[in-house]
């Protein structure tokens, strides 16, 4: 399966820095780098796994480009599972270019995005789940991101979604045993009640696999937070609050923000996209109108809204229309402007009643009273309390989801079927199904179309 041709990139963000390196794979790799290297000392044959000094020199003209050091890793103990060579220039962009520009001079090809790690999964070194977990954690803009997508490269979804198929494929042959034998009824009286069994612990692991998405997408791209509420509640200064920064303008006129503006912060390790939007109300200024649009489509895409309301107005009937609006979204109260209240208690559990089941949060954000309740809150709200990625293997792409779901239909076809007493051969179906759909997670079963669409999402050089 080994690729005939050696691939060549800048492997290092373009720009300036204290090294740059060019990284080299495929059988013609370690005669490249030697033609493009010259060792400062008297090196015969370069050791695996080492680093050298000396110049990257034009192979023509014998000319020094660089002061450069040079790393030969032999296959198959290196990212590709190819001979890899690694050249660690100074971090510009000239060095770079010229030091790229010598490798392709001798044979190398240009890299496309993301085949080294194409070639590691095609080299069977990682399957497809870890592959695109390298992508996740280059991309991870969170701590909890971050260990989630490392617990992926480590394989633990693929070990999950391997025993699934593995359990599958034995069904399949006994399957397969009965339609080739159809005189044994013995086979296929075994097949079904092993079916029956096996297909219902297949479908609880998927269903499983599939409730940890929605949780998983989110502390992977960080959770869409919007705050909504009518105007001059006390939005934009939330938004301040939560970002220890004056971002927004705050002040006394209603309909100040007019445009949505999104920041990220980062709570506990989990990032939050935090969206303040212009206070939702009826306006005849096109301006104004327009922003209030642009909330409403901010409070459709959210997975969390903060509903601000002024405490010392109460629980007005606009707000109860546009709570409805927010429907079943995970969503907090924030009864602001506290200090305004006389008496406290009693304006505070006029709004709890009418906000119920949501939670309410009491806040002055005046005084800057209420912030901490307010992100425990947030926490509880959206991960039951633990923030942690938890113990099991969890699902953190849309394209994960999609094959997972797939295969939950197949196996819920089979499981139906089978208890129907359906023909064996009908169950084969199903079966192979539930088998390609689960396939396409660690790539076992995937066209090169979606190989080629997956890989081209990741950056030169990886
Ligand atoms: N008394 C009191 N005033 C507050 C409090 N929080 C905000 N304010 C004031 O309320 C006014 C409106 O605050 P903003 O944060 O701009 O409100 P907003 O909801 O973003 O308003 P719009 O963008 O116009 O929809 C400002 O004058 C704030 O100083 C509070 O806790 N107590
Ligand atoms: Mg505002």
């Amino acid at each position: 399966m080994l690729a005939e041709d050696t691939i060549a990139a800048i492997s290092t963000p373009p720009g300036e820095g204290g090294i740059g390196i060019v990284r080299l794979s495929g059988p013609a790799a370690f005669a490249i780098g030697k033609k493009v290297f010259i060792f400062a000392g008297k090196i015969k044959e370069p050791q695996s796994h080492r680093l050298y000094y000396g110049h990257v020199i034009d192979p023509k003209s014998g000319v020094h480009i660089d002061e450069a050091l040079i790393a030969f890793m032999r296959a198959p103990r290196t990212y590709t599972r190819e001979d890899v060579v690694e050249i660690n220039c100074h971090g510009g962009i000239m060095p770079l270019a010229k030091t790229l520009e010598a490798v392709l001079a001798c044979g190398a090809r240009l890299a496309e995005p993301g085949e080294f790690t194409q070639r590691a999964f095609l080299n069977g070194r990682i399957d497809l789940a870890q592959a695109e977990a390298v992508i996740q954690i280059i991309r991870a803009k969170s701590e909890t991101a971050m260990k989630l997508s490392l617990k992926q490269l480590q394989g633990q979804l693929s070990q999950e979604v391997k025993d699934l198929r593995r359990r599958l494929l034995a069904l399949l042959a006994h399957v397969e045993a009965s339609i080739d034998f159809p005189e044994h009824h013995d086979v296929e009286e075994v097949a079904r009640a092993e079916i029956l069994e096996q297909t219902k612990y297949c479908l609880e692991q998927t269903a499983k696999l599939l409730a940890t998405a929605t949780q998983g997408r989110i502390l992977r791209e960080g959770l869409k937070t919007a705050i909504i509420g009518l105007p001059n509640v006390g939005k934009s200064s939330l938004l301040n609050a939560l970002l220890r920064e004056q971002r927004a303008i705050v002040t006394a006129i209603p309909g100040t923000t007019r445009d949505v503006l999104e920041e990220s912060i980062n709570l506990g390790g989990i990032l939050l996209t935090v969206i303040d939007t212009a206070g939702i109300r009826a306006t005849e200024d096109e301006v104004e109108r327009l922003g209030v649009e642009r909330s409403r489509e901010a409070l459709a895409e959210a997975d969390l809204v903060l509903f601000v309301l002024d405490s010392s107005c109460g629980f007005r009937e606009e707000e109860r229309k546009l709570l409805e609006a927010v429907g079943e979204k995970p969503c907090i109260i924030v009864a602001n402007k506290t200090d305004l209240l006389a008496d406290k208690d009693a304006a505070l559990q006029a709004i709890v009643a009418k906000a119920a089941p949501r939670p309410v949060v009491p806040m002055s954000l005046l005084a800057g009273e209420g912030l901490d309740l307010l992100e425990k809150n947030i926490i509880d709200t959206v991960f039951a309390g633990a923030v942690t990625a938890g113990e099991g293997a969890m699902v953190t792409s849309v394209r994960h989801k999609n094959a997972l779901e797939r295969a939950k239909a197949a196996l819920e076809e089979l499981l139906a079927a089978t208890e129907a007493g359906m023909e064996v051969d009908l169950l084969a179906i199903d079966l192979t199904c539930a088998l390609e759909a689960l396939g396409e997670i660690t790539g076992e079963n995937v066209s090169s179309d979606l190989l080629q669409q997956i890989f081209s999402t990741f950056c030169i050089g990886k």
